[in-house]
């Protein structure tokens, strides 16, 4: 993805699916993994989404900026590692609005957060049938700034502290 992207003039779709025939895409106009990174490796595969339309809500720009955590490379915000936590492997920060890379719970179940989630769609209780992400070279070069300040709206992503007891 780095190799595909790391120039900072791609595109990305999401798109996806519900068990009762429901489609959601999610398309945002700058995607980046590693942007400008020299060593991508020991830089931590950073992300950099901006400029969100779609169907499905955001569930991708909190992630902004993030290095990818799994459960062997924790490299999220949280004191604990969110792979690990939430069975997936993503762009954590502390730790999720999506979780594309989750666990495959075949629609609504009672753990909480650790599917194939969408928040903005479906919540963090609904595990969805399929998430594509496409990626393609932006048609004109769209400005790299304008990520908002990340840390000063966390909180739909904020962990209840109970879930830790
Ligand atoms: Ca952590």
């Amino acid at each position: 993805m780095f190799y595909l992207t790391g120039s900072g003039h791609s595109e990305l779709r999401i798109d996806m699916t519900d068990f009762e025939n429901g489609t959601a895409f999610a398309n945002y106009g700058l995607f980046a993994v590693g942007l400008e990174s020299v060593n991508p490796d020991e830089d931590g595969y950073a992300l950099t989404v901006d400029h969100f339309s779609g169907t499905a809500g955001d569930s991708l720009l909190k992630h902004s900026g993030m290095q990818f955590t799994t459960k062997d490379r924790d490299q999220d915000q949280s004191e604990n590692n969110c792979a690990a936590y939430y069975q997936g492997a993503w762009w954590y920060r502390n730790c999720h609005t999506s979780n594309l890379n989750g666990q495959y719970l075949r629609g609504g179940h009672a753990s909480y957060a650790d599917g194939v989630e969408w928040s903005s769609w479906t919540g963090w209780q609904y595990s969805l049938r399929s998430s594509e992400m496409k990626v393609r070279p932006s048609k004109s070069p769209v400005p790299k700034s304008s990520a908002p300040n990340l840390d000063s709206e966390l909180s739909p992503e904020v962990l209840p502290s109970a879930i830790f007891d």
